[in-house]
């Protein structure tokens, strides 16, 4: 899954035409790396990130997905809480719902629902703005455990038929959290569902070492060994380069995977 940030460049006059052209460059660049879903996001939940409207994070998204999805060859997921905008995505030919909040705001399990699509539900304690101030658990992975089956529960009750989990690195995580969340990541595997991980880039990674493109092909690599079955990244090329050569060590494809 490679990332495709849509925020509007300030020293455009065309403002958001420019972004989008830049965002559906971006993501063809991506797929050509070898990307096969395309994550388009318009809210950025970066650690004191500003909240933006729904009308802006909809001008944002729809249409670079209609782009894309009418241009490319790959399934496009909308990173985004916000129903009207999970209905508009859908609308738009998104393939994907993924939600940081794991459709906890008002709505969003209804209209999720209604759109049929398979929806990728994300562990964060808090909210964005203040989830890295202090961040506690007494059971890091009993509790992420436990937020999993309750929010599978509320997505079966609403029929919603295809889950994906993320156990949300970076969200309302110290580094010693997310590096031992992708070292006993497989323990979420009894859900029977597949995993979905981003470490790209992200501030963990980037204590633990100053070359964050390595660190995060690493991590998504350990991720992948440990269950991962997605992996949200920026550098697509790298992180299928070292996969490429973990499946060939264990005598696997990876094409046609799943
Ligand atoms: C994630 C995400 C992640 C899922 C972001 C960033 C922050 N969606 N959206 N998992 N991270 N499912 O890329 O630094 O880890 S935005």
């Amino acid at each position: 899954m490679g990332i495709v940030n849509v925020t509007p460049d300030s020293f455009s006059d065309g403002g958001l035409h420019f972004s989008l052209d830049n965002a559906v460059r971006h993501a063809e660049h991506l797929v050509a790396e070898g990307a096969d879903i395309i994550d388009v996001g318009g809210e950025s939940t970066r650690p004191g990130a500003l909240a933006v409207s729904v009308d802006e994070e909809l001008n944002r998204v729809v249409p670079v997905i209609e782009h894309v999805t009418n241009n490319m060859d790959v399934c496009v997921s909308v990173d985004s809480s916000t129903p009207v905008v999970m209905t508009e995505a859908a609308s738009a030919g998104a393939g994907l719902l993924n939600d940081v909040r794991a459709l906890k705001r008002d709505g969003a399990v209804s209209a999720a629902a209604r759109t049929g699509l398979p929806v990728c539900l994300m562990h964060m304690q808090g909210e964005p703005d203040t989830m890295q101030l202090n961040p506690t658990y007494a059971d890091l992975l009993q509790e992420i455990d436990a937020f999993f089956s309750e929010r599978v529960a509320v997505c079966r009750q609403h029929g919603i038929g295809e889950l994906l989990l993320d156990p949300g690195f970076g969200f309302g995580k110290l580094p010693k959290h997310n590096l031992q969340l992708v070292n006993q990541l497989s323990t979420f595997r009894r859900h029977g569902l597949p995993l979905l991980v981003g470490v790209s880039r992200k501030s963990t990674i980037a204590k633990v070492t100053d070359d964050l493109q390595t660190g995060s092909v690493v991590g998504a690599l350990i991720a992948a060994q440990n269950g991962a079955k997605v992996l949200r990244v920026h550098d697509v090329a790298p992180t299928v380069a070292a996969l490429r050569v973990w499946k060939s060590i264990t005598g696997e494809s990876l094409d046609r995977e799943q």
